[in-house]
């Protein structure tokens, strides 16, 4: 496959090279990223991609769908097993129209929907104003508790009896401590909203029993597979029985046409991939190896919001270190250390140039480092910190970082064997 792209694109064979050789010989710390495997790569990459098939097994719109009806059944029975769930929609693109057909199958534009605020460590397509999730229905955020850096149940309580939303969302993508999903689904109850729950970023944790799952408290769960979850990019929505109809119809024809039936394909696998002791120990790792991070950077005097971690991201609050959060970003990644800025609650800069640093371990577990790389990872954080300015440290840094990356390849069966793929 690999020598077809080459001869028939070299332009393009060369680029997706140069990224493998990236991937491999930078500290990955985006804590939505991760490195799949090879199986899941390979299903990507497979002949699914060309077929079309708009629909549901055995309720399709074009004929051939032999092979394809077994492959979408097998991803949805693995995703319900995995998640313990009554349905499994495997189709959604992406985390973004998940959540989207999550609220048009359970209520009309106009109506009110209250997610978390941005800058507080919500999505974009919880209710924020740029997104069209503000504009199709009317959207209420809830905030963090600015002094703990943590939700503020009580305040989300009154939040919610005051402006009566249809719909509740609880999740994140910038926080990084356990969600109640249980207080949640209670509040929602109470004021008579349809709770819808993102767990796009702990979706592995979730399945690996670290962080308590949704399911049991949300009438929706959406989720993005290819996080902590280690698929590829899709997006997935798991329901109880009596949502199973409207959420199919909101995702096709709702909101979409034909799946990406090689994406499917690829969850199907990592679904397998999940639910197996080795996941259950990665999912472990990935958060001891943040708690082990965030410990060390506190030690360096780094002010993180919540004061640390329970899962898998860490979120550095810089004001006290007097760097903005895209410069510290900047200098990182020319250290081979790969991060991403972003706001910090009540952030007094804006999201283009904030105060914060958004950090993870998923894909650094996955390379199978531990708590000691994981305190020079923070090492070299704190190095680059104190020498913003200086280009021969930053350069320095990033050969130190490259010898920890050559100890700890992307493994084998992780990335497509590539003779030019060495250090
Ligand atoms: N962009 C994703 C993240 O990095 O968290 C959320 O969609």
């Amino acid at each position: 496959m690999e020598n077809a792209l080459e001869q028939y694109d070299p332009q393009i064979y060369e680029l997706v090279r140069q990224e493998i050789a990236r991937e491999s010989a930078s500290i990955r710390l985006i804590p939505s990223e991760n490195y799949v495997s090879r199986a899941v790569m390979m299903a990507s990459g497979s002949c699914l991609t060309n077929k079309y098939a708009e629909g549901y097994p055995n309720k399709r719109y074009y004929e051939g769908q032999q092979v394809t009806d077994l492959i979408e059944r097998l991803a949805q029975d693995r995703a319900k097993q995995l998640f313990k769930a009554d349905h499994a929609n495997v189709q959604p693109y992406s985390g973004s129209v998940a959540n989207l057909a999550a609220y048009t199958a359970l209520i009309e534009p106009g109506d009110t929907i209250m997610g978390l605020s941005l800058p507080h460590g919500g999505h974009l397509t919880h209710g924020w104003k740029v997104s069209i999730t503000s504009k199709l229905f009317k959207s209420v955020q809830y905030t963090v508790n600015p002094d703990t850096g943590r939700l503020d149940y009580n305040r989300i309580e009154e939040a919610a009896k005051k402006h009566r939303p249809k719909i509740i969302i609880s999740g994140a993508t910038a926080y990084p401590r356990e969600i109640d999903f249980e207080i949640f689904g209670r509040i929602a109850k109470d004021v008579g909203a349809y709770h819808v729950s993102d767990i796009a970023h702990i979706a592995g944790l979730v399945v690996a029993g670290i962080h308590k799952s949704p399911v049991p408290y949300a009438d929706i769960v959406s989720t993005t597979t290819h996080k902590t979850l280690r698929g590829p990019r899709g997006g997935m929505l798991l329901c109880k029985a009596e949502h199973a109809e409207k959420v199919d119809r909101a995702v096709f024809p709702g909101l979409q046409g034909g799946p990406h039936m090689h994406t499917l394909t690829a969850i199907a696998v990592a679904m397998a991939e999940a639910d197996t002791p080795e996941f259950i120990a990665y999912a472990k790792q990935i958060v001891k190896n943040a708690k082990a991070l965030a410990e060390k950077l506190l030690e360096y005097g780094f002010d993180l919001v919540s004061g640390g971690t329970d899962n898998h991201l860490i979120l550095i609050d810089l004001r006290n270190k007097n760097i903005p959060g895209k410069k510290l970003a900047k200098a990182l990644d020319r250290a081979r250390i790969v991060s991403n800025y972003n706001t910090t609650p009540a952030d007094p800069l804006h999201p283009a140039n904030p105060s914060g640093l958004r950090i993870g371990t998923p894909a650094i577990t996955t390379r199978g480092m531990k708590e000691p790389e994981v305190k020079l990872i923070a090492r070299f954080i704190n190095r680059v910190a104190e020498n913003i300015d200086n280009e021969s440290v930053i350069e320095e840094i990033g050969k130190e970082a490259l010898l920890l990356c050559s100890h700890f390849p992307v493994p084998d069966h992780f990335i497509i064997p590539n003779k030019k793929n060495s250090l």
